[in-house]
């Protein structure tokens, strides 16, 4: 008897979680399982390289290599990414730790796997205000003894990975929404020629490197894209070498700004190159069918926006997938910004993509 109430409990129970997870979830406000996948069977750096761009990429983790094979098999596909970008791998407190103590470990391995799946590699980044260790950013050092450490840095970690890299973001996040420098150690310690030494020592250190300069909130018209076409134009007038603009674009759904190619065009006018360096699009938790459809759009604005600026050379995606999203351990509620889903499996938006390198 016992046994059967029990017995009974529990087929009960089964039966309320498959009716529970079986009921169709139809309205606003749900999602459905055929809304969630894309239907695209067509491969999203072939469909890039097609349409005249170097690549489609992804950024890339070692935690998530080393642990998950369905994760790496997918990033090794080299008709769905042509280029990988390293998320942390080879900023200064991973390669740098302690002064004149480089550690490559990590970044070797993500170079080898590209080497090995026939994808460029970015190089991210040698130069920020970020992510620094405290031997640099509370250090104290002198003008001369930082500029010193600075080119240091920049050869030694450049110069390691001499002609593995195809473009580097040399110097990162160098503005405020304003437009004004951001403070970080090295501007309030060299003040703005930090930007000139820093591309000037990773030029000297892989000739054949493309130079970058990485920022967000840049996308769009306003201050901050003003000041970055003011920098470089400075920059090109003496003659200090600087070959593109990283537009990182971490979007925020239904608000890709509608100046996003006239904001390209308006950086290749320059004559540098530009990239899509580290898009994604997050939304409010939890998804809808009507917010997957929204961010299928915005896919395809932004990667139609790169199609048709012929020097916009290549479009990664910051993390393929929502599995290993930066977005919502920094936005509360907030997420679901990547084109591949938690199980890994394609979204509306990957037809979006498919869409914007077709158009
Ligand atoms: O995705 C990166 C995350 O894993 C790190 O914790 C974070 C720390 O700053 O950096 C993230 O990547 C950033 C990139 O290096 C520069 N642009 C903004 C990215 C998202 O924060």
């Amino acid at each position: 008897m016992k046994s059967f109430v029990v017995q009974s409990t529990f087929v009960s129970l089964l039966a309320w979680i498959t009716l529970t997870v079986a009921l169709p979830q139809v309205g606003s406000g749900t999602v459905t399982a055929k809304a969630r996948a894309a239907t695209s069977t067509a491969r999203s750096n072939t469909v890039a390289q097609a349409a005249g761009k170097l690549y489609f990429g992804s950024a890339t983790d070692n935690p998530f290599l080393n642990e998950d094979a369905t994760y790496k098999a997918i990033l090794s596909d080299n008709t769905l990414f042509g280029q990988l970008s390293p998320e942390n791998a080879m900023k200064w407190d991973a390669t740098e730790p302690e002064q004149g103590v480089f550690t490559f470990t990590n970044g070797d391995a993500i170079v080898a796997l590209a080497q090995a799946n026939g994808q460029i590699m970015r190089g991210h980044n040698t130069v920020w205000g970020s992510q620094l260790p405290s031997w640099v950013s509370d250090s104290g050092f002198d003008n001369a003894t930082l500029i010193s450490v600075m080119q240091n840095h920049v050869s030694t970690v450049i110069g390691h990975y001499k002609g593995q890299i195809d473009g580097w973001d040399v110097v990162n996040e160098p503005f405020n929404d304003d437009g004004t420098l951001a403070s970080n150690v090295f501007f309030e310690t060299i003040g703005p020629t930090y930007i000139d030494l820093a591309l000037q020592a990773a030029r000297a250190a892989d000739p054949n490197a493309k130079l970058y300069i990485n920022d967000f909130n840049i996308e769009g018209e306003g201050a901050k894209a003003t000041a970055m076409v003011n920098l470089v134009s400075d920059l090109k007038s003496r003659g200090i070498p600087i070959d593109g603009i990283g537009l990182e674009s971490h979007f925020i759904l239904g608000e890709i700004p509608t100046t996003l190619q006239a904001q390209m065009e308006a950086f290749t006018a320059l004559g540098v190159e530009v990239a899509v360096t580290e898009l994604d699009i997050r939304m409010t938790l939890p998804e809808t069918d009507a917010l997957l459809a929204q961010q299928q759009t915005d896919y395809q604005t932004v990667v139609s926006a790169c199609t048709a600026v012929a020097d916009c050379v290549g479009v990664t995606v910051w993390e393929y997938t929502d599995k290993y999203s930066w977005v919502p351990s920094t936005f509360a509620g907030q997420g679901d910004a990547d084109p591949w889903d938690e199980n890994l499996e394609m979204k509306p938006a990957y037809d979006g993509i498919i869409a914007g390198f077709s158009s």
